[in-house]
């Protein structure tokens, strides 16, 4: 089990936080061994006093900011280092606790603050912390020096996998050259991609909160559990509140239940008129010293959404009712910024899934910034976390030491996610090799561990096997399926998807009476090439093959299929090969967020969807 809790930092009464977003000092180790960094301690002095610098944007991939093609293909350590104050009552104050924390970086991260290591944190995408106070108190009066080191490595117990292989042929290639080898299609973007943020909380605090809920006729319930850490003899209060700041029920202790009279119950976009109702749940906790003396108060208020979930063999079901998927497989990607965390963009990425009709999306392929998740709970857009399990084809990518750093990251993803009311059903994988042998073990044992953390989400895996090959196919509770029929096979034969897609979803379900998702398809579509009839890479044989896809779909709906994600909401960038032009372009709108032809097409359905499903 993981070490205390993973709150979103929140301000309160109580507590403050500082971002420390914006430039930072950045230097690549490009040294022989990559090591020099390291071997010369970079951490103990200022980086402008071990070497040159460039300036780095914070949050933000490196890869793409400068012009440098080395520093874009980079791997490596890379350097970031930035003083900061930190307020004077900060440090006076030794019952405040000043947290430093680092929303995601890719992959790799040491932490020094004065040269003193603080943390360290294995995997992208997910946050890590550390509590500084101490440190800061040694020398009060100096700006405070925070270095961190990150290194985009990836080996076949990361996740993602990957391996580094050294071309030793010194009749054509130079000495020490390499190639980081990778079984996934996105650009391993790398650097310190969400917000690096210091923030304090009284000593005694709120560490950890769980809630679970669920409904009876008009009667929500709100089960909750909190956790405390600094000190003992506390009396916790929770308060749940409206969304109108109305008092609705109150209740203290560490764990206990909220009964909720006439529930507004938390229905997605489009299935209701009201989507995305939230409840505040205030959480007070006041340390005493002996009885009636308080020695510290702590505020941490968090969004509640009350909703169940539930699988059938043949439906998915929120509030006990069947909900269809019309969503969107989406990437953390843009221009210039790389998988780095921008307000602009995602606020501009909700309002195209609005304007599309998307109640859904899933997170491919890695776990997305909070924030976003917090946009999903509180507009009502329905959520299939994804963890980085990514890529996993080599059968030595099964083997136990990757199995366990596996099972961390569901860990941290789980402590990360689980109040979200928008996050519906977790999935541990995307297309691994899951017809090898080892893949049943394996699998097995990763939604096992995953259904211990969480029991109230289904678990999954996205295949792009078929049933009879399929190891782990046992254990999900959904099928999520992923085929590119008349792309990768019988390339321009749209007229094989009828009957090929029939039967691969007759074979699934056959075998295993789950719900189907399509949880990819698609086509690239590369913006302006036209043609017809219809030829690969143009907007209209994107069209087409989404279309003889939706008419599969429609004959398969009232059935055991649950949900269709298109494969993607827009143009992402890759490594360089032949299949890629400058990146996929499977998206329905560009990179820059401009629709293709099939924005318009989906968008007629999916407003079809909502009006028949919803
Ligand atoms: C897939 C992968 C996705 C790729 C996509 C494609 O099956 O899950 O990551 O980008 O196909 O376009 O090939």
């Amino acid at each position: 089990p993981l070490d205390g809790g993973m709150l979103f930092p929140q301000e309160s009464s109580f507590r403050e936080v500082k971002e420390l977003n914006g430039l930072w000092d950045f230097r690549a180790d490009g040294s022989p061994n990559r090591n020099e960094g390291f071997e010369k301690a970079w951490y103990k002095r200022r980086l402008t006093e071990t070497g040159p610098v460039i300036e780095m944007p914070v949050p933000a991939s490196y890869n793409d900011i400068t012009q440098d093609p080395t520093l874009r293909d980079f791997i490596g350590w890379v350097w970031y280092e930035r003083e900061v104050f930190v307020p004077a009552r900060w440090i006076s104050d030794e019952g405040t606790r000043v947290v430093l924390r680092v929303g995601s970086a890719h992959y790799y991260s040491i932490v020094w603050v004065n040269g003193e290591k603080v943390t360290e944190h294995e995997g992208g995408h997910l946050p890590f912390e550390a509590e500084i106070s101490s440190l800061i108190r040694k020398e009060p009066t100096k700006p405070c020096r925070i270095t961190i080191a990150v290194n985009n490595t990836l080996t076949l117990e990361t996740l993602p996998p990957g391996t580094i292989q050294y071309m030793n042929d010194s009749s054509r290639y130079p000495d020490g050259f390499f190639v980081q080898n990778i079984d996934f299609d996105f650009f391993n973007y790398a650097g310190i991609h969400r917000s690096v943020l210091l923030y304090t909380t009284p000593k005694v605090h709120v560490d950890d909160i769980s809630v679970e809920t669920n409904f009876m006729d008009n009667t929500g319930l709100v089960r909750y559990k909190v956790s405390v850490q600094g000190g003992f003899n506390n009396t916790l209060n929770i308060t749940l509140m409206d969304k109108d700041g109305h008092f609705v029920a109150s209740s203290t202790g560490s764990s206990g239940g909220l009964k909720v009279v006439d529930v507004k119950l938390w229905w997605p976009y489009l299935m209701h008129e009201n989507p995305g109702y939230l409840y505040s749940m205030k959480v007070r906790q006041h340390a005493h010293r002996h009885v009636g003396v308080f020695l510290q108060c702590d505020v941490y208020t968090l969004p509640v959404g009350i909703r169940t979930i539930n699988v059938t063999n043949t439906q998915f079901l929120i509030n006990n009712k069947p909900f269809y998927f019309h969503g969107v497989n989406k990437h953390e990607d843009s221009d210039i910024r790389g998988r780095g965390f921008d307000w602009p963009l995602i606020v501009k990425d909700f309002n195209l899934m609005k304007w599309l009709g998307v109640n859904s999306f899933r997170t491919s392929h890695y776990p997305y910034a909070e924030e976003i998740l917090q946009m999903c709970d509180r507009h009502g857009i329905v959520v299939i976390d994804e963890c980085p399990g990514v890529g996993i084809k080599d059968i030595r990518s099964f083997r136990n030491a990757s199995l366990s750093h596996h099972l961390v990251v569901m860990d941290e993803l789980v402590r990360r996610d689980k109040n979200h009311p928008s996050v519906v059903m977790w999935s541990v994988a995307n297309e691994p090799a899951s017809e090898m042998p080892p893949a049943e073990f394996y699998f097995k044992t990763l939604i096992e561990h995953t259904k211990a953390l969480d029991q109230t989400r289904p678990v999954t895996y996205v295949t792009i096997a078929a049933a009879d090959m399929d190891k782990g196919g046992p254990y999900v509770d959904v099928v999520c399926a992923n085929s590119y029929f008349a792309w990768y096979f019988d390339q321009g034969r749209l007229d094989i998807i009828p009957l090929q897609l029939s039967t691969h979803f007759e074979n699934w379900y056959r075998k295993y009476q789950r719900p189907i998702i399509q949880s990819e398809y698609g086509a690239d579509a590369v913006p302006g090439l036209h043609m017809d009839p219809p030829m690969m890479f143009t907007e209209e044989y994107q069209n087409a093959l989404l279309q003889s896809y939706h008419d599969v779909f429609d004959q398969k709906r009232n059935q055991y299929f649950v949900g269709e994600l298109i494969w993607n909401f827009a143009d992402f960038m890759t490594s360089q090969g032949i299949y890629r032009v400058v990146g996929n372009k499977k998206g329905i709108f560009t990179r820059q967020r401009q629709p293709k032809a099939a924005a318009f097409l989906l968008r007629k359905r999916y407003w079809r969807l909502a009006n028949e499903t919803g």
